[in-house]
């Protein structure tokens, strides 16, 4: 386990030391400038890999008093007794609310539920296509490229290019869903070549290339903390 304390952090979160799950709620906090200590299970403290990742978690996870401990977790360091809560969906919606990332009004809140919500489904399929092992993965990956990658990327791209503003999927400031979107799509032209040029989905291109550009995305993407990789464990066939 690792740990990285923050002397003024509001907050721990807990995870894989992998992007993963965790992604879009470090992104969401970093945006929103509020300090953090994280807990990062499956290597030692000086950055070395465990072989054995499982135990590393399963040794700490009864003493963190989470009621339905899983990871990622988060906990408030100000009202710890309060906040201990895991599903990172519930995590993304809490910090929203309390962070204003929950959109304007009750039909923005409607559309990045149901955005939320496919991107889970997006993500879903992802990650079973990431996780096949062994001479399997060729095939799954492939039906992933064939099936998946349109039947999302293209609904997103469309969704987003029949918006006025297109560097948020809704309303006219950044919501929760583009922390989750910008974290799946950056994830899917890594994995599959060629699935976001200027020319196919020039839209969510476009969309990638603004989120980085945010001063505060910039700055925490060039800090010490952030993990370029690996996205999944390092045992999965895509990491
Ligand atoms: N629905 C949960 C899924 C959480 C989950 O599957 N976490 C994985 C890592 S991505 C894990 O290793 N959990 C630890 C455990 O099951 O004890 C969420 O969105 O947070």
């Amino acid at each position: 386990m690792q740990r990285i304390e923050n002397t003024n952090a509001r907050f721990e979160l807990g995870y894989w030391a992998i992007r993963g799950l965790a992604q879009p709620i470090r992104f969401l906090l970093a945006h929103a400038e509020v300090e953090i200590s994280e807990v990062r299970f499956g290597i030692n403290q000086d950055g070395s890999l465990i072989e054995d990742e499982s135990p590393d978690w399963q040794d700490h996870k009864d003493a963190l008093s989470l009621p339905f401990a899983n990871l990622p977790y988060l906990i408030d360091l100000e009202l710890p007794n309060e906040v201990r809560m895991t599903q990172s969906n519930a995590i993304m919606r809490f910090l929203a609310r309390r962070f204003d990332y929950y959109g304007d009004t009750a039909i923005e809140q409607t559309w990045i539920d149901l955005l939320q919500d496919e991107a889970y489904d997006f993500r879903n399929s992802i990650i079973e296509t990431a996780y096949t092992l062994g001479p399997e993965y060729e095939k799954t990956f492939a039906e992933f490229k064939s099936t998946s990658v349109p039947r999302y990327l293209d609904g997103f791209e469309y969704h987003l290019s029949n918006r006025k503003l297109q560097n948020c999927f809704v309303g006219s400031r950044i919501s929760l869903v583009d922390f989750i979107l910008y974290e799946l799509i950056w994830q899917v032209r890594l994995m599959v070549a060629g699935s976001i040029t200027v020319t196919n989905r020039p839209t969510l291109h476009r969309f990638l290339e603004s989120f980085e550009k945010i001063p505060q995305i910039a700055a925490y993407r060039a800090g010490d903390d952030y993990i370029d990789r690996p996205i999944n464990s390092p045992w999965a066939s895509f990491c």
